[in-house]
C-alpha cells in the first residue's frame, strides 16, 4: 500500500503525521505551507491521505477516519472490544473531533471575524467575541477540560495504560487550548500529558518533518482567547 499525505504546516494534519510515524509506516509527505486558495488547484481538506493498493487509488479525509482506518490495517494503537478501557477508549476517539475541536473552530471563527472587520468599527466585533466567549465556549470547554483532567489523574492516557489513536486525536485541540483558554495551567493533569505525548519520539520527528512552529502555533491561538 502506498501512502501520500497532504499536510498543512501547523493543522489538524499534524495528527496524521504523528500517527503515521508511531505506526513506523512509509509515506509520501506532500507539504502545503498554507491553504490553497488557487482556483486551478484542486481542493484540499487537511489532512488528505491518498492510498494507493492494487492499481486502485483511494482519497481519505477526516482526521477521525484516517486514524481509524490505518491503525485497523496496522492493527495498532487500537483496543479490542474486550478491553477493561475500552469505552474509554469508544468515547474519546469521538471526543476530540466531535465536540472539543468544534468549540476550539467557533473561537477561531471569531478570531477572524475581529481581524476582518474595519478597525473603526472593530470594537463591535471585539464585544460579540469576548461576551460570546465568556458567556458560552469558556465555559463550555472549562466543563471539558475538567471531564480530560479528572480522567488523566486516573489514567496514564485516555484508554488507561494503553497508548491509543484516541491520544493522538486528542493532541491538537488540547494543546491548542493551551494558548485559547485563559486558565489552562490550573490543569496540572493536562500539562503533564502534553509533556508526557511530548517526549515520545514519534512526536518528535513529525514535528520536524511537518515543520511545526510552537510559535506560530502559540500566536494564532492566543489572538482567539
Ligand atoms: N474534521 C476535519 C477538518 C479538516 C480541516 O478543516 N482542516 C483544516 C486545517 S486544520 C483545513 O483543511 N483548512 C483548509 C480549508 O478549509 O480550506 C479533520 O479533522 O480532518
Amino acid at each position: 500500500m502506498e501512502l501520500k499525505l497532504h499536510h498543512l504546516i501547523n493543522s489538524r494534519s499534524q495528527r496524521i503525521l504523528w500517527l503515521l510515524e508511531e505506526l513506523q509506516l512509509d509515506y509520501e509527505l506532500i507539504i502545503h505551507p498554507q491553504k490553497v486558495l488557487n482556483a486551478d488547484a484542486p481542493p484540499h481538506k487537511f489532512p488528505t491521505l491518498l492510498l494507493q493498493q492494487s492499481g486502485h487509488e483511494q482519497t481519505l479525509t477526516e482526521s477521525s477516519a484516517i486514524a481509524a482506518y490505518l491503525c485497523q490495517q496496522k492493527q495498532a494503537l487500537i483496543l479490542n472490544s474486550s478491553a477493561h478501557h475500552y469505552w474509554d477508549f469508544c468515547f474519546y476517539t469521538h471526543f476530540s473531533d466531535g465536540s472539543f475541536m468544534p468549540n476550539l473552530a467557533l473561537k477561531q471563527v471569531f478570531s477572524q471575524i475581529v481581524c476582518q472587520t474595519p478597525w473603526p468599527v472593530r470594537f463591535i466585533s471585539l464585544a460579540v467575541k469576548a461576551t460570546f466567549n465568556k458567556s458560552y465556549l469558556n465555559p463550555e470547554i472549562k466543563t471539558q477540560l475538567a471531564l480530560l483532567n479528572d480522567h488523566l489523574t486516573k489514567n496514564t492516557w485516555l484508554a488507561g495504560d494503553q497508548f491509543s489513536y484516541a491520544d493522538i486525536l486528542l493532541w491538537f485541540p488540547l494543546h491548542a487550548c493551551m494558548h485559547a483558554y485563559p486558565d489552562f495551567q490550573a490543569y496540572n493533569t493536562l500539562e503533564c500529558y502534553l509533556r508526557q505525548i511530548k517526549s515520545r519520539p514519534a512526536f518528535q520527528a513529525a514535528l520536524l518533518k511537518g515543520q511545526w512552529s510552537a510559535d506560530e502555533f502559540q500566536r494564532y491561538w492566543e489572538m482567539t482567547q
